[in-house]
C-alpha cells in the first residue's frame, strides 16, 4: 500500500490559478471547424482502441442497486442505514463514530465509512450506465454530445487495479475551529469522523485515458457526478465536479467499482467512481458520468469558490487545498467512559495527506507526551493504527490528546491556522473522558 510520489495539487493549483488571472480559461465555444476535423475521426479510433485492449473476462456479479428507478426516486440523502452506535448525521452527510473502529481492522467496514453528500445519493443502474469521455485533449471527441463511451462490464473486462486508499473530506475537524479556537467556520461540523479507509479496486483512469483518445495536447481531466446539481445560495452551480491535472489523472487515480471487495454501494459511488490516493475528498468524484479531457485549464466552482483556503493568513483569491493535514484520533466516544483502578489500553489513529506517519505521542495529563506504540504491520499506509497504556490517577473528568507527525516532518500544532472555510484543521484535539 506504499504511496508512489505523484503530482503536487498546490502547483497545479497555482499554476491553473496564474493561467484563471491572466484570462487563459477555456471559453465554452467549441471552433466549428476543429469539431468537424476531429468528429471524423472518432469512431475509427474508438473501434481500434477497443481492438488493442486485452480483455479478461470476469464474471464478477454487477452490483443493480435494488432501489427505485431513477436519481432522485428516493428522498433520503442517504441510502444506507445510519445506526447512532456508528455515525452521527450532519445534514445529507453522516460522520464515522470513532468509537465504531474500536476493535475493527486496517479498513474502515462500509457500513460505518463517512458519507459525504452535496446533494442526495442517487440510484443508478450499472446496466444503462455509461462513462462519456469528451473533450479536446481526446482525439476524435471534442464535444460532450458525441463522447467516447464505455459501459460497465467494459471496465470490468480492462485490467483491474486493487489499492488501499483514504478518502477525507477537507472540512474534517471543522468544528474544532469552533470548539477550540473560538474561531467558528461555516460549512458542516465535521468533528474527526469525515475519513476512512476503504481497499479500492477498479480500473486505472490512465488505462481508460488511453483507450478514449488522450492526446499529447490533454492538460486537464474534470470528472462530473451524475448527482443532482447543486444549488446554493439560490444559484445552480450544475453538477458536482472538479478538474485534477493530467499527471495525476494517468499516476495512480482508479475509476473504482468495487469498495472492501463488494460492487460499490450506492452512498459511494454505484457504479463507478473515482479515487485519487492522497488527495482531499471531493477529488474523488462519486457516481461518475461525463468526463471532460481538455487541451486548455478546467475550472470548477469545487476548484474556484470551494475548497481552497480563503482569510487574512493566505494569498489573495485564496490558496489551494493540497493534501490533506495531520490528524490524529482516538477509537474511544466523546466523553468516554472509562473504568478506574487499573490500566487501560488507549487506540487510535493518525493520518496525514503528505506521506506516511513517522511518529505518535500521547498526553494524558499536563503535557506528560510520550511515545505510542505504533502497529508495525501499518507503516508506509495511508493511516498509522497506535496504542498508549494508561492508568487513570484517579476517578474524574480527563483530557486525552495525540498528536502525529509525518515522515515530511509535518506535526500537529496546538491551534490550527485560521482559514474562512475551516478547511485542514490539523490542531490536537482535546478528547474529554471521564474516569468511574
Ligand atoms: N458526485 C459527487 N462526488 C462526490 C461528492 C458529491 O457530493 N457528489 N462529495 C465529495 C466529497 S466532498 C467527499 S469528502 C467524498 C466523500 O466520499 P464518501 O461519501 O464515499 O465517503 O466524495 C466526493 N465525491
Ligand atoms: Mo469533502
Amino acid at each position: 500500500m506504499s504511496r508512489s510520489p505523484s503530482p503536487q495539487e498546490a502547483g497545479h493549483d497555482d499554476r491553473r490559478a496564474r493561467q484563471w488571472l491572466a484570462g487563459q480559461a477555456r471559453c465554452t465555444g467549441t471552433d466549428r471547424e476543429e469539431l468537424l476535423h476531429l468528429g471524423a475521426a472518432m469512431a475509427a479510433l474508438t473501434a481500434a482502441a477497443q481492438e488493442r485492449e486485452p480483455v479478461a473476462v470476469t464474471t464478477a456479479p454487477v452490483g443493480v442497486d435494488p432501489g427505485p428507478a431513477g436519481p432522485d426516486a428516493d428522498a433520503r440523502p442517504i441510502a444506507k442505514p445510519l445506526p447512532a452506535a456508528l455515525f452521527r448525521p450532519l445534514d445529507s452527510n453522516a460522520e464515522m463514530r470513532w468509537e465504531a473502529m474500536a476493535g475493527q481492522g486496517y479498513v474502515v467496514p462500509t457500513d460505518r465509512f463517512f458519507v459525504r453528500n452535496h446533494t442526495v445519493t442517487p440510484h443508478l443502474d450499472a446496466e444503462t450506465w455509461r462513462l462519456r469521455l469528451f473533450g479536446t485533449g481526446l482525439r476524435g471527441a471534442p464535444t460532450r454530445d458525441a463522447p467516447v463511451e464505455f459501459g460497465y462490464h467494459d471496465l470490468r473486462r480492462l485490467p483491474a487495479e486493487e489499492t488501499t486508499a483514504l478518502v477525507e473530506c477537507a472540512g474534517n475537524g471543522r468544528r474544532f475551529f469552533a470548539e477550540q479556537q473560538d474561531d467558528p467556520a461555516p460549512g458542516v461540523a465535521w468533528g474527526l469522523g469525515g475519513v476512512g479507509v476503504a481497499r479500492w479496486r477498479g480500473v486505472r483512469l490512465a488505462t481508460v485515458l488511453r483507450l478514449a483518445g488522450l492526446t499529447d495536447a490533454a492538460v486537464d481531466v474534470q470528472p462530473e457526478g451524475l448527482d443532482p446539481e447543486y444549488v446554493t445560495g439560490g444559484v445552480n452551480l450544475g453538477r458536482v465536479r472538479r478538474p485534477l491535472p493530467v499527471a495525476k489523472a494517468l499516476d495512480d487515480v482508479l475509476l473504482a467499482y468495487e469498495m472492501n471487495g463488494e460492487p460499490l454501494s450506492a452512498d459511494h459511488g454505484h457504479p463507478v467512481r473515482l479515487v485519487v490516493p492522497g488527495w482531499i475528498g471531493i477529488s474523488s468524484i462519486k457516481w461518475v458520468g461525463p468526463v471532460e479531457v481538455s487541451a486548455t485549464a478546467l475550472f470548477s466552482p469545487w476548484n474556484t469558490r470551494f475548497y481552497r483556503l480563503f482569510g487574512p493568513d493566505h494569498p489573495a483569491g485564496g490558496a489551494t487545498l493540497a493534501a490533506q493535514s495531520v490528524k490524529s484520533a482516538f477509537e474511544l466516544a466523546w466523553d468516554a467512559r472509562l473504568p478506574a483502578g487499573g490500566e487501560v489500553l488507549l487506540r487510535g489513529r493518525s493520518w496525514s495527506g503528505a506521506g506516511p506517519i513517522d511518529r505518535v505521542e500521547v498526553s494524558t495529563g499536563d503535557d506528560d507526551w510520550r511515545p505510542a506504540e505504533l502497529v508495525a504491520a501499518d507503516r508506509g499506509g495511508p493511516w498509522q493504527r497506535w496504542t498508549a497504556r494508561w492508568r487513570p490517577p484517579a476517578p474524574g473528568r480527563w483530557t486525552l490528546r495525540a498528536r502525529a507527525t509525518d515522515v515530511t516532518g509535518a506535526g500537529q500544532p496546538d491551534r490550527a491556522v485560521h482559514n474562512d472555510l475551516g478547511y485542514r484543521f490539523d490542531g490536537v484535539v482535546r478528547h474529554p473522558v471521564t474516569v468511574i
